[in-house]
């Protein structure tokens, strides 16, 4: 039988009723799992928001985690460094995710090191003060529960699941920060200016955080047609502006936009836009830690190599003995 018979013989691959079966699924609002079919389009959409996301949680550590041995008290040391560990525990999780989809986490690794994927903008800012720990966990949680709460009921299982857990802890990593900025609140005025001048400096970027406006956002319209994502980037941001501002009152800062006001027909407030260009600056690798940031990814991949080394032996001899001892 030659190669050409044999393939005669496969049953034919039924492309259309695989993709019916995908779009029932979708239209259900069911969960696609990794074993089921999914159009190759789907696939890669996800390997590049699954993956951003991972990247962003594991990058997203250095700002505040150069803080860890600056805290000034062993409490908000504690705090700090629980924190810092739990966003590696959500790049883990979505990893993780990302892996059932069929890429490797070295894979995954490289492409951001060799900055071949995105990560989120806001981790290109400095953080200048200690109020910063404080207005991350305040306004970059913040943003971040609105943007993923909705991802809890994303169309890809692992995805969603893993949200569910990552939610929960930034919820409370939202309430850390703004009782670090409420206390310093109840501090002196430099302690109050601090707290202004961070919130001053961490708004616009926290607005970017959603993406670009829905207009000029390429993702969006299909994402949302296959139940990846579940709003779209002004309306995620748009809740997020309407969320904080009382929060804002509550906390006696005040946001550095001018046009910022309720709007009674709308229900809503009105709002500026973040400076779009500065955005793109951004995310194209010209932001003002992007190079440091991708540096000590990459120095920490690499100092990490014996580690990883080790393990794939211990890993190799455990099962060389599994494998004689069923032998025997
Ligand atoms: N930064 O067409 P769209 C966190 C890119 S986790 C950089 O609108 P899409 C936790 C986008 O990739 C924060 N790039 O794209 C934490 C696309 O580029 P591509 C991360 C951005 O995917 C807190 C292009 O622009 N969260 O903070 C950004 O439909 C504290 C066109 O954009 C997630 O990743 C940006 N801000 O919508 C950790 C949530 N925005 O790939 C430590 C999951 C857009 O076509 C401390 N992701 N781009 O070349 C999402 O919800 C979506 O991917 C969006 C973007 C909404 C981010």
């Amino acid at each position: 039988m030659t190669a050409t018979d044999l393939d005669a013989a496969a049953p034919a691959v039924d492309e259309a009723g695989l993709l019916a079966g995908f779009e029932a699924t979708i239209a259900r609002s069911d969960r696609i799992e990794p074993r089921d079919w999914m159009p190759d389009h789907y696939r890669k959409t996800l390997i590049r928001q699954v993956a951003q996301h991972a990247h962003s949680e594991i990058i997203g550590m250095q700002p505040e985690g150069a803080w860890i041995t600056r805290a000034p008290s062993l409490r908000r040391k504690a705090i700090l460094l629980a924190k810092v560990q739990d966003e590696a525990g959500h790049g883990l999780y979505l990893y993780s995710a990302c892996e059932t989809l069929g890429v490797s986490r070295q894979e995954l690794t490289e492409m951001l090191i060799e900055v071949k994927q995105k990560y989120s903008s806001i981790f290109n800012y400095p953080t200048l003060s200690y109020a910063d720990v404080g207005t991350i966990g305040w306004l970059v949680d913040g943003a971040a529960i609105c943007n993923q709460v909705p991802l809890c009921r994303t169309s890809y299982g692992p995805y969603g699941r893993a949200m569910i857990r990552v939610c929960k802890e930034e919820s409370f990593h939202q309430r850390q920060g703004y009782e670090l900025l409420s206390t310093m609140m109840r501090g002196t005025d430099e302690q109050r200016a601090m707290v202004q001048e961070s919130v001053d400096r961490f708004w616009w970027p926290a607005l970017m955080m959603f993406g670009p406006p829905d207009d000029e956002s390429p993702n969006t319209e299909q994402s949302m047609a296959w139940g990846i994502k579940r709003n779209t980037n002004d309306d995620l941001r748009q809740r997020f502006v309407d969320m904080s501002v009382p929060q804002a009152e509550a906390l006696g800062v005040t946001f550095p936009d001018p046009e910022l006001r309720w709007n009674a027909e709308r229900g809503h407030h009105d709002f500026g836009q973040p400076d779009w260009d500065e955005f793109m600056q951004v995310v194209k690798g010209n932001g003002p830690c992007n190079t440091q940031r991708i540096a000590h990814r990459r120095k920490a991949h690499e100092d990490g190599g014996w580690v990883r080394e080790a393990a794939t032996a211990f890993a190799d001899k455990q099962a060389a003995a599994r494998r004689q001892e069923a032998s025997a």
